[in-house]
């Protein structure tokens, strides 16, 4: 089978999932086409066999206050359909990218199918500006999925999604992400922490970072030797960073700033805290659940389909610090449960989020509509 696959190549999870679904389908001996703005970030300085990139190339001309880029999108998407004899479309996150793709759909034919990944249901996909004719593409596909139940219902509330959507989960490497001992020196030798703690993210607002420094200030009181590992950097950086002088926490807390030995740093983590104020389906709670490392996460949008509370994890409500704080201090106080909890988040990977498991769900929808 022959595959176009359209997603943000540079920033978000969907662009990564989207990358690395693309890479697990051309290695089962497919073809993926990368129809993209520029060469996704996950797969950069990486030769894949039968993966293709195809950069959509975007005319400025004075006219254009906005230049069309769902136009060049779907003109892209025709002729790479028509020159390599494509199957299906597949497109991450529908906003613009569905409605590029069933423009292409009037003149190749070819079924296309939308994932649903976040704010392109739960925040843009009900603005006006993009209302009406994105949901009419996300109807008019011939396969609808969700990254979570909370998003499929989300489409069906929000945008009044008819469609059958089928939920598919985001899923993780197994392999990459195992547990194993701490070998990275820099957190070796730190001054024995009572407890490491890590969050990895895109230092968005919606992450909601300030709230872990401030569980971070509360548990340092009874554990001075805590440490934070923040991975990754974004616009929240350097408020971030003022956060952390203004509570003297600079002992306690690195910013390692964007890695690319992730796995190895969460081997040396006992947890991984999130605390957005929303998710859907985040990555890097299934990363560390799949190293083996109980998450606190808060209880939104499809986290709690992901962390069961007391048995692989803890969920906390949002824009609450203090309980962030006293989970924390319970996973440092009772080792034999924190045990207990690693193993269970470790096995709820490996039964309902490991590459082969879910890329096999998507091979199942393409089947479907390319009989
Ligand atoms: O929706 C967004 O704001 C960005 C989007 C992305 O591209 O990362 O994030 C969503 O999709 C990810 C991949 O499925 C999920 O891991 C994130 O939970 C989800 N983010 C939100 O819903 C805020």
């Amino acid at each position: 089978m022959k595959i176009g696959v359209t997603c943000y190549p540079t920033v978000g999870g969907s662009g990564i999932l989207a990358t690395r679904l693309g890479i697990e389908f051309a290695r089962k001996g497919h073809e993926t086409h990368f129809i993209t703005y520029e060469r996704p970030v996950a797969i950069q300085g990486v030769d894949e066999p039968n993966v293709y990139m195809h950069l959509v190339s975007v005319i400025e001309y004075p006219l254009f206050k906005y230049p069309p880029y769902t136009i060049a999108l779907g003109s892209e998407m025709t002729r790479v359909t028509q020159k390599h004899d494509l199957d299906l479309l597949h497109v991450h996150y529908s906003i613009p990218h569905s409605t590029a793709a069933f423009l292409s759909k009037q003149q190749t034919g070819k079924p296309y199918v939308v994932t649903l990944h976040g704010s392109d249901v739960t925040i843009l996909g009900s603005d006006p500006s993009y209302e009406p004719v994105n949901t009419f593409s996300v109807e008019a596909a011939d396969a609808v999925t969700a990254v979570s139940k909370f998003m499929a219902d989300e489409a069906k509330q929000n945008l009044g999604i008819s469609h059958e959507i089928r939920v598919i989960p985001n899923f993780v490497d197994t392999e990459k992400f195992s547990p194993a001992s701490c070998e990275v020196i820099d957190v070796k030798k730190d001054t024995n922490p009572e407890i490491v703690v890590t969050h990895v993210s895109n230092f968005r607002p919606v992450k909601r970072i300030q709230d872990l420094i401030y569980a971070m200030c509360i548990i340092t009181k009874d554990l001075p030797n805590a440490k934070l590992i923040l991975i990754g950097d974004g616009p929240d950086r350097h408020k971030v960073e003022r956060l952390i002088d203004r509570m003297d926490l600079r002992k306690n807390i690195s910013l390692t700033g964007y890695r690319s030995d992730v796995p190895e740093l969460m081997r040396c983590a006992d947890a991984l805290v999130l605390c957005s104020e929303t998710e859907s389906a985040p990555l890097t709670i299934l990363e560390a659940m799949s190293t083996g490392l109980p998450v606190v996460a808060t209880k939104v949008g499809g986290v709690p389909e992901i962390v069961q509370d007391g048995k692989n994890g803890y969920l906390v409500p949002v824009k609450h610090p203090e309980e962030i704080a006293a989970r924390l201090l319970d996973l440092a106080s009772d080792r034999g449960k924190t045990a207990k909890m690693s193993e269970n988040a470790r096995k709820t990977v490996l039964e309902k989020y490991s590459t082969n498991k879910v890329v096999k769900q998507y091979m199942d929808v393409y089947n479907s509509i390319t009989r």
